[in-house]
C-alpha cells in the first residue's frame, strides 16, 4: 500500500499566482546521456494579490537535479532555499528580480514521455499539462504567461535540426562539432505550450499566404524514411489555415509553422506554439500504407492542433479545470472543418456513434465528471471524452441556439476581448451572451452537471382541434458526488412529417402564423409541453435532428414508424438514426429471446429497410454503408443495465449472417460495380465507394455459399491501397478459412515489417478478432519483434484493442482477460503512468456485468491498488472505480 495519499486539487481553491514571470530565457545543452538546462527568469510580484508583502517564491519541479540557483546574479548557498521532490522554495528580497537556475535531467531515462525525452534518435518534449516542471523549476500553471527565448545546443552530426517555439533568430557553431540555434517566441505563453526538438530530420516545406497577404513558411519534419508520407498532412494544414480565416476570421500570427512527427507519443498531437509535435500516426499517410480512416484522422488532428493557435494558445485556460474551454471548443472547430471537407451527415453520424458508445459509458461510470470538473488528483486523467467530446457537444448546442451568425459574433468578441489572456469557461459563455444579448445562466449547468440527461417525449394529436402536442420530460441520473440534478437547456431540432414524409408547416400555439418546417425547441423545464396548431393530419415527429443535444431521447415510435422514418425522413441524420434505433430494438429483443433459450427469428422489417437502401442508387454510398452497419457491441453494452456480452455477441453475429444470406443476391452486383479497379483517389466520393464496397465484402464473407473467399483473397492481393487491403484482411481474419487467414497475415507482416504504423494495424486486427483463443494470441504477439511495451501506439494497438474491442474474449468468464490486463497495467505503471491509467478504462466498467464478472473485475482492481508505489494516475482511477 502506498504511504503518501495523493492530494486532491479543487477548483474552488483557485488563487492567482504570487508571482508572474514576464521573460523566460532557456538554454539547453543536449548530450547523449543528459541535458543541462539553464533558465533565467524575470520575476515580478503579483501586487494585485499581495500589495507590497513578499511571499516565498515556490517553483514546481520534479525529477530534477538542481545544480545552481542565483538571484539577481548572486549565487545562493543551499541554505538559502529549500528543495523537495516537488518544489524549490526561496525568499525574494524585492518585488522584481532575475532568477537563474541550472538543472540536469536525463531525457533517455524518461519513459513516461512527459517533459524532455528521447524518441528513437531524437529529443522532443511534451509539457501539457504539467510536464514543464520535469525540465526546470517554474511556475508551471497555465495562468502564468511569459515570453520565451530558447537556445538549443547539440552535436551537429547527430542533431542537425534544432527547433523550438517562435522564430529562429540566431545560430552558430561551437568547438568540437557542436552547434546552436536560438528561437524567440514573441507571444506570451504558459509553459505547457513550450516545445523543443533536436534530431536528424528531413524537411517537407510549403508556404501559405494569409488573408492579409503575409507569407507563412510551413514545415513538416519527419525521419527521412517517411518523407513520402507527408503530402496529405501538408495539404490538410493549408486547408485548415484557409478554413479558419473564412469561418472564424482567424489568421496565423508567426512567420513559420512547424509540425514534427515522433514515434513515441502518449496521445495524438500537441499544439505547442508554432511547433506542433505529433504522434507519427497523425501525420503520416500514404495510400499504400494508410486507410481512408487514417487519412481522415490526419486531416482532423492537423486541423485540431492548428485551430488551437487561437482557441488555446492566443486565448488560454486560467487553470486546468477549464480544460474544455480550449478542448471542447477546438474539437467542435475540427469537426465543423471535417464536416465541410467531407460529408456533413456522415461526419455527424460517425461523431455521434463514437460519443454514444464511449462518452456515454464514461458518464455512466465511476469516473463520471462534469465538462468542467470540480476536483482531480492527477490532471492527466481528465483529458477525457467528457472534456473533449461532450465539451464539444456543449459548444455545438450554443451554436445551435445562437445560429451560425450569432455564434460567430460571439467568438469574435471572445477572441478580441481575451487575446493574450488565461480565462475560464464562464468568460467564453459571457462573450457569447454579450455579443447576442442572450442569457445562458441555466445553460451553464451543462458545464457543472455530470451524467447523460434522459429526455422522454410523447406526442398527442387532437384531430378535431388540429393540434399536435409534444410533451418533454427530462431527468438526469445521479453521478459520483452529484445526487440531485437540475433541468438543463436541451435544444431539440425537429420537424413534423405527413403521411408522404413531407415536412409540415410549423406554428406554435402562441404564434400568429406558420413559419418554416424545422424548428429548434429549447426544452428548459423538467416537464414541458409544446403545442403546434393547424396540423392538418396526424404527424410523425422527426426529433433531435443532427443529434442536437447529447441526451438519451425516447419516443414511443412503433417499428413501422421507424421503418417509415428510415426511408422517408428528409433529414439524413435522422434517417440513419431511425435505422439504428430499429436495429437496436430488434437486437435487444433477440438477446432476450436467446437468453430464454428460444429460437431466433429476424424481424423482416430490418431486411426491408436494408433492401430498399441497396436498391436506391441515388443515395450517397457512404451513407448507405453507415446505415448497413449494425450498432456496435460496445454501444449495446452501454444501453444494457446488465450486459450479457456473450448473448450480445452471439445475437449480433447471427443477425449479420441472416442479413448477409437474405441480401446476398442484392449485394453481389453492388460489390462488383463498386470494385471497379479505377486508379486510387483520396476524394470524398472515392472514399464513400470504398466504404460501401468493404461493408458489403464483410457481409458477403459471412455467406455459407463461400463464393466471396476467392474474391476477398484477390482483393487482399491486388488492392492498390491500404483501405481495400486491410478490409480484406479483416474479413479473412474474422472468417474460419484458417489457411487463407494464416497466409494473408504472414504475407502482410513480411511486406510491412519495417512500417511501424502498418504493423500497428496488423496487431490490432488480430487483437480484436473475436474467435476463441484471442488472449493467447495477444500474449504471443507481445513477443513479436515489432511489439514494445515502451511505445504507446503498440500498447494501444495490441493490448488496448483486445480489452476495448474484443469484448467476448476480454470478458471470458474465467477472468483471464481481466488478469492479463491488470498484469500489463502493473507492468506499465512504473514506466508510463499516463498510458497505464488509460488502459484501466474497461475494468472501471464493472457495474455493467453480471455478479461473477463484477467480482473478478473488482478483484483485479483491488490487486492493483494494493501494489506498492502506484502512480497518482493509476491510484486515482482505481480508487474512484472501487467506491
Ligand atoms: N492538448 C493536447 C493534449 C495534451 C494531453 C496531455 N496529457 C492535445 C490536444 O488536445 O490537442
Ligand atoms: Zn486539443
Amino acid at each position: 500500500m502506498r504511504t503518501e495519499q495523493p492530494k486532491t486539487i479543487y477548483l474552488k481553491d483557485y488563487e492567482q499566482p504570487d508571482y508572474w514571470i514576464s521573460e523566460t530565457h532557456l538554454t539547453f545543452d543536449l548530450h547523449d546521456d543528459h541535458a543541462l538546462v539553464h533558465s533565467r527568469l524575470s520575476v515580478q510580484l503579483n501586487a494585485d494579490k499581495h500589495g507590497q508583502a513578499l511571499p516565498a517564491l515556490v517553483l514546481d519541479g520534479q525529477n530534477l537535479e538542481l545544480l545552481s540557483v542565483a538571484l539577481d546574479d548572486q549565487t545562493l548557498e543551499s541554505s538559502d532555499y529549500q528543495v523537495d521532490a516537488h518544489s524549490l522554495r526561496l525568499q525574494p528580497a524585492s518585488a522584481s528580480f532575475d532568477l537563474a537556475v541550472t538543472t540536469r535531467i536525463k531525457p533517455r531515462e524518461n519513459t513516461a514521455l512527459e517533459g524532455l525525452y528521447q524518441s528513437g534518435a531524437m529529443f522532443c518534449t511534451q509539457c501539457e499539462a504539467e510536464g514543464f516542471r520535469k525540465i526546470t523549476y517554474y511556475l508551471d500553471r497555465p495562468d502564468v504567461m511569459s515570453r520565451f527565448t530558447t537556445t538549443v545546443i547539440a552535436e551537429r552530426g547527430d542533431y542537425p535540426v534544432l527547433l523550438s517555439n517562435g522564430n529562429p533568430v540566431a545560430s552558430g557553431e561551437h568547438e568540437g562539432g557542436r552547434h546552436w540555434v536560438t528561437w524567440e517566441d514573441p507571444f506570451p505563453k504558459p509553459a505547457y505550450l513550450f516545445a523543443l526538438v533536436a534530431g536528424d530530420l528531413c524537411l517537407i516545406q510549403d508556404s501559405f499566404t494569409t488573408m492579409s497577404g503575409r507569407e507563412i513558411d510551413l514545415r513538416i519534419y519527419v525521419e527521412p524514411e517517411n518523407r513520402e508520407q507527408c503530402a496529405h498532412a501538408m495539404d490538410s494544414l493549408k486547408r485548415s489555415m484557409r478554413w479558419d480565416e473564412e469561418v472564424y476570421g482567424r489568421e496565423y500570427d508567426l512567420d513559420i509553422f512547424m509540425i514534427v512527427a515522433v514515434n513515441d507519443f502518449n496521445m495524438g498531437a500537441m499544439e505547442n506554439k508554432g511547433l506542433n509535435i505529433f504522434n507519427s500516426s497523425c501525420v503520416l499517410a500514404h495510400a499504400d500504407t494508410a486507410t481512408d480512416l487514417a487519412f481522415q484522422r490526419v486531416e482532423a488532428v492537423v486541423a485540431h492542433e492548428y485551430f488551437h493557435n487561437w482557441s488555446g494558445n492566443r486565448v488560454t485556460c486560467r487553470d486546468w479545470f477549464q480544460l474544455s474551454l480550449k478542448e471542447g471548443f477546438t474539437v467542435l472547430r475540427d469537426s465543423q472543418f471535417s464536416a465541410d471537407m467531407n460529408s456533413e451527415t456522415v461526419n455527424r453520424i460517425e461523431g455521434v456513434t463514437f460519443l454514444r458508445a464511449n462518452q456515454f459509458a464514461e458518464d455512466a461510470g465511476p469516473m463520471a465528471h462534469p465538462v468542467r470538473p470540480d476536483s482531480f488528483i492527477e490532471i492527466s486523467n481528465f483529458y477525457t471524452l467528457t472534456v473533449y467530446e461532450k465539451g464539444a457537444e456543449v459548444v455545438r448546442m450554443l451554436h445551435t441556439l445562437l445560429g451560425a451568425e450569432g455564434f460567430r459574433k460571439g467568438t469574435d468578441l471572445y477572441f478580441d476581448r481575451h487575446d493574450g489572456q488565461a480565462v475560464t469557461c464562464d468568460d467564453f459563455v459571457k462573450a457569447l451572451e454579450d455579443a447576442n444579448g442572450a442569457d445562458f445562466t441555466q445553460f451553464k449547468r451543462w458545464y457543472s452537471q455530470a451524467g447523460t440527461p434522459r429526455l422522454a417525449v410523447e406526442g398527442t394529436y387532437d384531430a378535431s382541434a388540429r393540434t399536435f402536442s409534444l410533451l418533454f420530460r427530462q431527468s438526469c441520473p445521479p453521478t459520483p458526488g452529484q445526487s440531485e440534478k437540475k433541468p438543463q437547456v436541451i435544444p431539440v431540432r425537429m420537424a413534423l412529417l405527413d403521411a408522404q414524409g413531407q415536412e409540415m408547416p410549423l406554428q406554435l400555439s402562441d404564434e400568429s402564423r406558420a413559419e418554416g418546417t424545422e424548428r429548434v425547441l429549447a426544452v428548459t423545464e423538467a416537464e414541458q409541453i409544446f403545442t403546434f396548431t393547424g396540423v392538418a393530419e396526424e404527424p410523425l415527429p422527426s426529433l433531435l435532428r443532427g443529434f442536437s443535444a447529447p441526451v438519451k431521447m425516447t419516443y414511443p415510435y412503433s417499428r413501422d414508424d421507424r421503418v417509415f422514418l428510415a426511408k422517408h425522413d428528409p433529414d439524413g441524420f435522422n434517417r440513419w438514426e431511425a435505422s439504428q434505433a430499429l436495429a437496436v430494438e430488434i437486437l435487444q429483443g433477440l438477446v432476450g429471446i436467446h437468453r430464454a433459450g428460444r429460437p431466433l427469428m429476424l424481424d423482416q422489417r430490418l431486411l426491408d429497410v436494408y433492401r430498399t437502401l441497396l436498391a436506391d442508387s441515388t443515395l450517397d454510398p457512404a451513407m448507405v454503408a453507415e446505415m448497413l452497419r449494425l450498432p456496435s457491441e460496445a454501444y449495446l453494452v452501454e444501453l444494457a443495465d446488465v450486459a450479457d456480452i456473450d448473448a450480445i455477441h452471439y445475437v449480433r453475429d447471427w443477425v449479420r449472417q441472416e442479413l448477409a444470406v437474405a441480401l446476398e443476391a442484392e449485394m453481389w452486383p453492388l460489390y462488383q460495380a463498386l470494385n471497379d479497379q479505377v486508379p486510387y483517389s483520396p476524394s470524398a466520393a472515392a472514399v464513400a465507394r470504398r466504404s460501401l464496397k468493404n461493408t458489403l465484402l464483410g457481409y458477403l464473407m459471412l455467406c455459407p455459399s463461400g463464393k466471396a473467399l476467392d474474391i476477398c483473397v484477390r482483393q487482399f492481393v491486388e488492392a492498390n491501397n491500404m483501405t481495400d487491403r486491410q478490409a480484406a484482411l479483416v474479413a479473412l481474419v474474422n472468417s474460419s478459412h484458417e489457411e487463407q487467414k494464416r497466409a494473408a497475415l504472414s504475407d502482410f507482416a513480411e511486406r510491412w515489417q519495417s512500417f511501424p504504423l502498418v504493423m500497428d494495424q496488423w496487431f490490432s486486427i488480430q487483437a480484436a478478432a473475436s474467435q476463441p483463443g484471442a488472449l493467447q494470441r495477444v500474449q504471443e504477439l507481445m513477443q513479436h519483434p515489432a511489439f514494445s511495451m515502451r511505445n504507446p501506439n503498440k500498447i494501444r494497438s495490441l493490448i488496448g484493442a483486445f480489452a476495448n474491442q474484443n469484448l467476448v474474449n476480454f470478458h471470458l468468464a474465467d477472468g483471464s482477460g481481466y488478469r492479463f490486463l491488470a498484469d500489463r497495467i502493473l507492468q506499465l505503471d512504473p514506466l508510463n503512468p499516463q498510458i497505464a491509467a488509460r488502459l484501466l478504462t474497461p475494468l472501471t466498467r464493472w457495474r455493467k456485468y453480471d455478479e461473477a464478472r463484477q467480482a473478478l473485475m473488482k478483484a483485479e482492481l483491488s490487486r492493483i491498488i494494493a501494489a506498492e508505489n502506484l502512480s497518482p494516475d493509476v491510484y486515482e482511477v482505481v480508487s474512484k472505480s472501487l467506491v
